[in-house]
């Protein structure tokens, strides 16, 4: 029975890659960080399970990766461990840095403290980010890199980190670069999700009015789930390498919500130009007729922003025989929106005291 360490296991990604790699008869080890609460939603269904173990560690304190990655002495590594969002990585780019970025070069360097860089297998969550204000449409594996953020800068350090170590010390480690991947997991305040729980809650009176940034900006979208077992694949290979993970089909965030709304029985008519755009209902409950439900807010802008990302991940499809057709961007979002739609149903009245915090969050604490 092979062994796998995840960082990240409460994350998105982190909970789907449990699944995946504990249905593939895999021992799952994964790294969480204290807190001073205990429910860990992602994770809870995994908890008790006979092939699911946590250790508490942070990406920040090399002692405790060390510790555990001496005490698990796994086969694989999976380090999704991150300050995952972009917004909050120009309010806190010291913090990013040190995880996104150093706390890549600390999981290698606990593999080598510990004597395993011949049977430790790595793999880097590397990501689309690095392509920033792109160079070339499709971005593929030789596409330049001109991160665009804190947060691709601080990734960047971490691809290089993990490529360096493959090629000085001959480990094998590898980045997978994936583009946007969502899911009903996905953290409330990245775009997608934002815009599932917004449909949900407006359709069932719950909110009135969904704030946005920048609608024309276009994200290569695929579904979690898919993604994870690319990971794993890219870990199977015969030889280390990088590569692009993505679905070639390219929406705007416009595109996004005038689908998600659909799916919660609202269409939308979008007039107007940059700030002054709206998303007015044109179909749906009597109610919500003329009314605007999506506008434009400059507190979502960003200081830079990324607009046009689109990925080939031919080279994923050839080398890995990994099928990025799966889940079409339709059924990403219907999926989404008919979970939050169940969600925020059956939360009913207790939504609301969610609402407000979200409302308070949306008014400039988390962009
Ligand atoms: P996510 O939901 O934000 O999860 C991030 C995980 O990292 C959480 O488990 C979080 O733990 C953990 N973490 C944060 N800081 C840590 C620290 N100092 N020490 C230990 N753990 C820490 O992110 P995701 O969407 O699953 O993404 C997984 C990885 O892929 C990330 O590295 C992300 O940057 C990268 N990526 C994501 C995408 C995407 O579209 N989703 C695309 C490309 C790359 P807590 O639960 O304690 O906060
Ligand atoms: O959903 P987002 O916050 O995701 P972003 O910035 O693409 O980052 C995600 O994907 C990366 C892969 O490319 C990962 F590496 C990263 O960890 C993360 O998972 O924003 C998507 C786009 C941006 O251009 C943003 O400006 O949507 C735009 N947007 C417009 N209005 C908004 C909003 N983004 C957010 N979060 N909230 C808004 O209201």
């Amino acid at each position: 029975m092979k062994t796998a360490l995840i960082t990240g296991v409460t994350g998105q990604d982190g909970s789907y890659l449990s699944e995946f790699l504990i249905e593939k008869g895999y021992n799952v080890h994964g790294i969480i960080r204290r807190s001073s609460v205990d429910f860990r939603e992602r994770i809870a269904h995994l908890e008790g399970h006979p092939q699911f173990h946590l250790h508490f560690g942070d990406l920040g304190d090399s002692m405790s990766l060390v510790q555990v990655v001496a005490k698990v002495r796994p086969d694989e590594i999976y380090n999704l461990a991150a300050q995952s969002h972009v917004q909050v990585s120009f309010d806190s780019p010291e913090f990013t840095a040190n995880i996104d970025a150093t706390g890549v070069l600390r999981v290698l360097e606990a593999v080598r403290a510990c004597g395993l860089e011949k049977k430790c297998r790595i793999y880097q969550a590397s990501t689309s980010e690095l392509y920033g204000k792109v160079e070339a449409i499709p971005q593929n594996e030789n596409t330049p890199f001109h991160p665009y953020s804190p947060y691709a800068v601080a990734k960047l350090y971490g691809f290089w980190i993990t490529k360096e170590y493959r090629e000085a010390y001959n480990m094998f480690c590898c980045s997978g670069i994936l583009f946007n991947h969502e899911s009903e997991r996905r953290g409330e305040t990245f775009v997608t999700r934002k815009i599932t729980l917004a449909a949900a809650r407006i359709s069932l009176g719950y909110q009135d009015c969904l704030y946005l940034g920048n609608l024309d900006s276009k994200r290569d979208w695929g579904y979690a789930k898919d993604y994870v077992e690319c990971m794993w694949l890219i870990l199977q290979s015969r030889r280390p390498d990088d590569y692009v993970i993505a679905t070639g089909v390219q929406h705007s965030v416009r595109d996004f919500a005038q689908l998600a709304f659909h799916h919660a029985g609202i269409e939308l008519q979008f007039e107007g130009e940059g700030i002054n755009e709206k998303g007015i209902c044109v179909k749906g409950p009597e109610k919500l007729i003329g009314k605007t439900l999506v506008a434009v807010s400059k507190d979502f802008y960003r200081p830079t922003d990324v607009v046009n990302l689109c990925g080939d991940p031919s080279k994923a499809v050839k080398k890995l025989g990994w099928n990025p057709c799966k889940t079409s961007f339709e059924q990403l979002v219907k999926l989404m929106v008919e979970h939050d739609i169940a969600k925020v149903a059956s939360e009913g009245a207790a939504h609301k005291v969610k609402m407000n915090l979200a409302e308070y969050l949306e008014k400039g604490i988390v962009k």
